[in-house]
């Protein structure tokens, strides 16, 4: 039987009554009722609900105590990369972000900030389709992440429905953390209980959002602040971020309380001592503040570099310090051969993990920080940054501490270790016949922005070294899953799982190829803009050191490597057999060098902010082109593209006389070429 009317429309009523007030409480901190009249309204729906279960709705506020688990995670890919920050760890990192920026826009003017403090949490991506939340996931690597919207429904200061008139898709992001106050009751409570407790809130919030059982994530004291915005469709965004979060408030969504626009480099320093003065009395844990500017066509005009935005940056507070005592320091093989001393530690406590080894980074950070086995250091441990060895207190050293060697060999296979003239990294020798180096290459080859091989973790991979089953990353495609199968810690399914991947993973896109080799020095950015210059690999496999150097951002010494990878049989092999286990990928478009195109021998100089694409976008569409872009006036420069506040250059151009384009100009310039 269907509920009457009126118990519908006081369902209703209810519901919108308890929004409000949940709004008033979690996002304004302005509460107009008392907790007891709050319990009371909800009572009443609860009652009203039981007595008429087909009144019940998903999106109700009863509903917040969790719905039924979920089996897994499920990945998310995100429409729009989560990015992540630069960090700057004193005022001189500051000073230089901010007169970057001003060199960019090419501005004497001082830059308008937002800054904020940077919770010790968890970043959360939240989309609202037609104003409802549908997906809520973790940040993951930045381009993929873990769906974790059955636990986000419970958070009460996350809306299920925005308040006015929301835009039809708006994508938000915001760091989910743990209170102090609520992480300690938590914990208190775990303890009575015999049940594990966590280290840190952040530990915490993490933990507790990637669990599978939305019940359990209901009991947990989690809060929200939403700080940037990620897809939209249906909002035209206001002219600054500061706007545009009061406008995510007006929509029911919670911000920060702390934020403030500032004025220049002064202005940040100055909010970074008042929150460091703040950071004790605050109610949850905060690591540093961010600043970001403000402005979003300054925003655009800045653009990005690899993975960061250059238009922000976390100042970080100073880390967690601890005094130990080096027990010994051992070398540990990069993928590249290089050695790095690593201070095995007496274990201590820093920051809410136990830390046992830090890094000594190279032989002439030993040396400069004179570091002996068996004396007292103070390491340091920032955010998920591996510890690091700060000092040695010389007061405590013991006669018998011992002076650090470079090893003559390699500590896994052997080989002589080398260290070039002027370099300050001593590096093995072996290549691929030492386990360590050819390991960490199996490693990298199958990380997830290399092929992605999902399933292939570094214990299998030691594994499959050390029995002699893969020499190189071709290998890895010969295996049968009987072979994955025989290993240990590898069920049937996890094979049948890997060789599935394994074939997935084939089909790949020549960046990501590229970065998967392991190329000295070649990260993404570098690949990503190889495989866009060359077109292909064997246009690049063919290219001398000096066409690889015409490549964007690509040196001398980057360059050197690239054509000495490509110039060892064993690696053009190892490609080649690669090739013929079904590896590919879709040929890319080739951008046209200088020296070909319409607007080859044309020299362009831009200055001041276009509408219609950002700095960079307009330099590619020029090379695209076949022209050139250089950052300053001369007499050579062909035009002089002059977008809203121009800088300098534009009465360079003048004096000169070269050829001015506004950009409606320079947009049928492009059109007509
Ligand atoms: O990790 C972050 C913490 C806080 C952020 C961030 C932030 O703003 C207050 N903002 C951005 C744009 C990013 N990460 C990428």
């Amino acid at each position: 039987m269907s509920a009457p009317r009126s118990a519908a429309a006081r369902v209703r009523e209810l519901r919108k009554q308890i929004e409000h007030h949940n709004y008033r409480y979690y996002v304004l901190d302005d509460p107009e009722i008392s907790d007891a009249e709050y319990d009371r309204l909800m009572q009443e729906l609860k009652a009203l609900e039981a007595q008429h279960p087909d009144l019940i709705t998903p999106d109700s506020p009863t509903q917040r105590v969790g719905a039924a688990p979920v089996s897994e995670l499920e990945e998310v890919v995100h429409t729009t990369p989560m990015l992540s920050l630069e960090n700057a760890f004193d005022e001189e990192d500051v000073i230089a972000f901010d007169r970057r920026i001003r060199e960019r826009l090419e501005t004497e003017q001082p830059i308008e900030y937002a800054a904020e403090p940077k919770l010790d949490g968890l970043a959360v991506s939240f989309r609202y389709e037609r104003g409802r939340l549908v997906l809520a996931a973790t940040r993951g690597d930045g381009t993929r992440g873990e769906n974790v919207t059955h636990n986000v429904r419970t958070i009460k200061a996350v809306p299920i429905e925005l308040r006015g008139k929301p835009p039809e898709l708006l994508e938000v992001r915001g760091e989910v953390f743990m209170p102090i106050a609520g992480f300690k009751a938590m914990n208190e409570r775990a303890l009575a209980k015999g049940e594990r407790t966590f280290v840190n809130p952040r530990n915490a919030a993490a933990g507790s959002l990637r669990q599978l059982d939305p019940r359990l994530a209901a009991t947990r004291p989690f809060d929200v602040f939403f700080y940037a915005i990620g897809e939209t469709r249906g909002w035209t965004l206001p002219a600054r971020h500061t706007e545009a979060l009061e406008q995510l408030r007006e929509w029911g969504l919670k911000i920060s309380p702390l934020i403030r626009t500032v004025q220049g480099a002064s202005g940040c320093l100055e909010y970074y001592s008042d929150m460091a003065a703040r950071r004790a009395t605050l109610p949850y844990e905060i690591d540093g503040v961010v600043y970001k500017v403000n402005r979003y066509v300054q925003q655009r005009e800045l653009g990005y570099v690899a993975r960061a935005p250059r238009w922000a940056i976390a100042h970080k507070f100073p880390a967690h310090e601890e005094h130990t005592i080096v027990r010994g320091v051992e070398f540990q093989v990069g993928r590249t051969g290089a050695l790095t001393p690593v201070a095995r530690l007496e274990p201590v406590f820093v920051g809410g993990v136990t830390v046992s080894n830090a890094t000594l980074h190279n032989m002439d950070e030993v040396r400069r920080k004179d570091v002996r086995i068996g004396d007292t250091v103070v390491i340091r441990r920032a955010g998920d940054v591996i510890p690091e060895v700060v000092k040695v207190i010389v007061d405590r050293r013991p006669k018998n501490a011992k002076v650090v060697e470079l090893p003559a060999h390699c500590p896994v296979c052997g080989a002589d270790v080398e260290r070039e003239e002027g370099e300050a990294v001593a590096r093995c020798t072996g290549g691929l016949f030492c386990p360590a180096q050819r390991k960490e290459s199996l490693r990298h080859f199958a990380s997830r922005r290399a092929l992605d091989i999902d399933g292939l973790g570094s214990k299998i991979i030691d594994q499959l070294v050390e029995r002699g089953m893969v020499q190189s990353p071709a290998d890895l495609y010969a295996l049968t899953e009987e072979q994955f199968a025989s290993l240990e810690r590898m069920g049937e399914k996890s094979a049948a799982n890997l060789v599935a991947s394994l074939e997935r993973s084939k089909s790949t896109t020549l960046p990501r190829f590229l970065y998967a080799l392991g190329i000295r020095d070649v990260g993404e950015a570098t690949a990503a803009a190889l495989a866009e210059h060359f077109g292909s690999l064997e246009s690049l496999q063919e290219a001398t050191e000096e066409e690889i150097q015409q490549t964007p951002d690509v040196g001398p010494v980057v360059a050197a490597h690239v054509r000495h990878f490509f110039d060892q049989e064993h690696n053009r092999d190892v490609i080649a057999a690669l090739r013929a286990h079904g590896v590919h990928w879709p040929a890319m478009k080739r951008k046209r060098a200088n020296g070909e195109g319409p607007l080859a021998g044309k020299t362009f100089v831009l200055t001041g902010t276009l509408d219609a694409m950002s700095r960079d976008e307009a330099s590619e569409r020029i090379a695209a082109l076949g022209g050139k872009v250089s950052g300053s006036v001369s007499k050579k420069t062909s035009y002089v593209v002059v977008g809203a506040e121009p800088g300098s250059k534009l009465k360079k151009a003048q004096e000169l006389g070269v050829e001015l384009l506004d950009e409606q100009g320079f947009l049928a310039l492009l059109r007509d070429s």
